[in-house]
C-alpha cells in the first residue's frame, strides 16, 4: 500500500507565502486522494503492489492497459507531490548554493535568468500542471512543464525543483492570480 508521506513542516510554516488552509487541504485531501486512487488502481494487480511509485512511472509503457492512465495520473500525483513537499522549506536560503548554483549559471547564464525562465514556464502552463527544473539523461539542466500529473521521471528526467500550478495549490489565497502565487513561492 502506498501511503501519504508526513509533511516535513507544519501546515502554517510557509505563511504568509502559502497559507495554512491551502497546505492542509493540498496535503491531507488532494495528495491523499492520489494515494488512495493509486492503491485502488493496483487492487487487482498484485504483481505491481510491491513496486515503488518511481519504478511504476519510469516505464509506463509496460503497465497493464486497464490501469495505465490511472497509474500515470495518481502515481504521478503521489510522486510529484511527495517531491514538491521536499523542495518547499520555511528555512529557505532563497537562492541556490554549491554545485546547483554553479550548474544553473553554466546552463542559464545566471540564477536570475533561470528564475525568469522557470517563472515564465510556470505562468504559461495552460490549465493544470507543473513547472520543473530537471536533469536530462544527457546530464543537462532543463526547464519545462508537464500537464496534469505527468511526471518527468516517465521521460527519463531527474527532477531537481518543481512548482505545482494546479489551482488547488493557490486558489484560496490568490484566486486567479497565479503570477502572485509563483512570486510568493520563490520565498
Ligand atoms: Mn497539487
Amino acid at each position: 500500500m502506498h501511503t501519504l508521506p508526513i509533511l516535513p513542516f507544519s501546515y502554517d510554516a510557509l505563511e504568509p507565502y502559502i497559507d495554512a488552509k491551502t497546505m492542509e487541504i493540498h496535503h491531507s485531501k488532494h495528495h491523499q486522494a492520489y494515494v488512495n486512487n493509486l492503491n485502488t488502481a493496483l487492487e487487482n494487480h498484485k504483481e505491481l503492489q510491491e513496486i515503488s511509485v518511481e519504478d511504476l512511472l519510469k516505464d509506463t509503457k509496460t503497465l497493464p492497459e486497464d490501469i495505465k492512465q490511472a497509474v500515470i495520473n495518481n502515481g504521478g500525483g503521489h510522486f510529484n507531490h511527495t517531491f514538491f513537499w521536499q523542495v518547499l522549506s520555511p528555512k529557505s536560503s532563497k537562492v541556490p548554493v554549491g554545485s546547483l548554483k554553479s550548474r544553473l549559471e553554466e546552463s542559464f547564464g545566471s540564477f536570475e535568468t533561470f528564475k525568469a525562465k522557470f517563472t515564465e514556464t510556470a505562468t504559461k502552463r495552460f490549465g493544470s500542471g507543473w513547472a520543473w527544473l530537471v536533469k536530462t539523461s544527457e546530464n543537462n539542466l532543463e526547464v519545462y512543464s508537464t500537464a496534469n500529473q505527468d511526471s518527468p521521471i516517465s521521460e527519463g528526467k531527474t527532477p531537481l525543483l518543481c512548482i505545482d500550478v494546479w489551482e488547488h495549490a493557490y486558489y484560496l489565497k490568490y484566486q486567479n492570480r497565479r503570477p502572485k502565487y509563483i512570486e510568493a513561492w520563490w520565498n
